[in-house]
């Protein structure tokens, strides 16, 4: 039987560069022969996927409690998948998960236990990446401003609810820093929950 595959979360503000890197260390774990997907949160190709794509661009009016469920059960939709992947010993990257749920809303003023809730029951990532980038180096980065919480002020306030929830577990990493630099660092801390040969 494989052995599970491990769930790396990367996490970050908008424009911290969790897409490049997540797309770089899928590709670095599969040149290593690590079985290994890709998963972007919120995935915007599902029904529920469809309306949080259409709020994001401006296109869809939900209040925040009300968006916040809608995050979660996107993240609910790929469970069973998850779950039947790390199984068959597939490793997957996770472009935003669960602590992106908790730092957006709670930047919105709600409720950390009340968010957390929802999540309840989700698999636990074996390893969060956290790339720091302040706020104001990401809003100086290609196509920020393009959605709602594209903002420095808002910004702002997740960057400082991620402070919040990180805790020892957490690996972050320089994200101010050249992409390949990070990527090299993301590789390292990747290495805390898969082998490479
Ligand atoms: N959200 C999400 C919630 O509120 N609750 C939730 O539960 C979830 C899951 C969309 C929004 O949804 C919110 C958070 C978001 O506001 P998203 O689709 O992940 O979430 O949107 P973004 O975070 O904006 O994702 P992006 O793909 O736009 O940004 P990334 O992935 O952080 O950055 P990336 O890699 O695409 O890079 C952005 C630009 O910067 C450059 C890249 O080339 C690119 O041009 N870049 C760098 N430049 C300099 N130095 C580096 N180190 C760089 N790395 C990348």
């Amino acid at each position: 039987m494989a052995s599970r595959g491990a769930l790396i979360a990367i996490e970050g503000c908008d424009r911290s560069g969790k897409s490049t890197q997540a797309a770089l260390l899928v590709q670095r774990l599969r040149d290593a022969g690590v079985p290994t997907e890709l998963v972007k949160f919120p995935d915007r190709t599902t029904v529920i996927g469809k309306i949080i794509d259409r709020h994001l661009k401006g296109d869809a009016e939900l209040d925040d409690h009300s968006i916040h469920l809608l995050f979660s059960a996107n993240r609910w939709g790929f469970k069973a998948w998850m779950e039947r992947q790390q199984r068959a010993g597939v490793t997957l990257v996770l472009d935003r998960y669960v602590h992106s749920g908790l730092a957006y809303s709670m930047a919105r003023g709600l409720d950390v236990e009340w968010c957390r809730a929802t999540d309840i029951g989700l698999p636990h990532p074996d390893l969060v990446i956290y790339l720091d980038a302040p706020p104001t180096v990401a809003a100086g980065r290609s196509g920020y401003g393009a959605e709602l919480y594209e903002n420095v002020e808002l910004q702002q306030r997740v960057y400082n609810a991620f402070a919040e929830l990180q805790d020892a577990s957490w690996v972050v990493l320089d994200a101010s820093l050249p992409p390949e630099n990070v990527a090299k660092d993301v590789l390292v801390a990747a290495q805390r929950c898969v082998s490479l040969p």
